[in-house]
């Protein structure tokens, strides 16, 4: 079976191929899509739909941090706050904004919506809880992993290894649901 792939993230790539180990021709292909929408399901429908319209059976996923004391920013805006500038900039204003917050007012969440659109679109979610540190830690991962600390570590997402992350990360939670389904076809 052949499914597009469409994302113009390579570490939403790698992650992805990590995550599912199944028998199909991936062919992944950045599509422009205005991200819009109000959510991530929003978002996530529309980048695979659009994959699908141009190429047939299509996986796409929208992803992002979720800072409750920020009212969820940057949230659906994830990728285009400071859009262009480098992540460890980006962390570092995250961490200003929230210098005078506790440690118990610092939660946040990881979400992803993973959608594989054949006809209709089927939508898979998962989330990881967890808080802000107070200072960026870890090379690992990619975009906020450096600032967000799971529920129950004590290390950043970005100190954690590959295979750590995937065993409990939010997009390894959506995706692990997106290839059952995927297998049982
Ligand atoms: P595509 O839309 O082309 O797939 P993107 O990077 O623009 O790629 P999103 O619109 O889903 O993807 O934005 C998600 C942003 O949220 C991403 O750029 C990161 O900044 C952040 N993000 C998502 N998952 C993350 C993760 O596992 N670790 C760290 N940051 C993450």
């Amino acid at each position: 079976m052949k499914v597009i792939l469409s994302t113009s993230n390579p570490n939403k790539v790698r992650e992805i191929f990590e995550i599912i180990d199944l028998d199909i021709e991936w062919v992944v292909k950045k599509i422009e899509v205005e991200e819009d929408g109000e959510t991530f399901e929003e978002n996530a429908i529309k980048k695979a739909k659009a994959a699908y319209d141009l190429y047939g059976p299509a996986v796409a996923d929208d992803s992002g941090l979720e800072i409750y004391a920020l009212d969820n920013f940057p949230g659906v805006k994830s990728a285009r706050f400071m859009e262009g500038v480098d992540y460890s900039v980006k962390n570092a204003k995250i961490l200003e904004m929230m210098k005078d917050l506790k440690a118990d007012e610092r939660g946040a969440r990881f979400s992803c919506v993973a959608v594989y659109y054949d006809e209709k679109p089927h939508v898979f979610k998962g989330v990881i809880e967890g808080k802000i540190a107070f200072e960026a830690h870890g090379k690992n991962g990619f975009g906020y992993d450096p600032i967000f600390i799971p529920y129950g570590y004590e290390k950043s997402m970005a100190e954690l290894s590959r295979e750590e992350k995937n065993k409990i990360s939010h997009r390894a939670k959506a995706f692990r649901k997106l290839s059952e389904f995927l297998s049982e076809m």
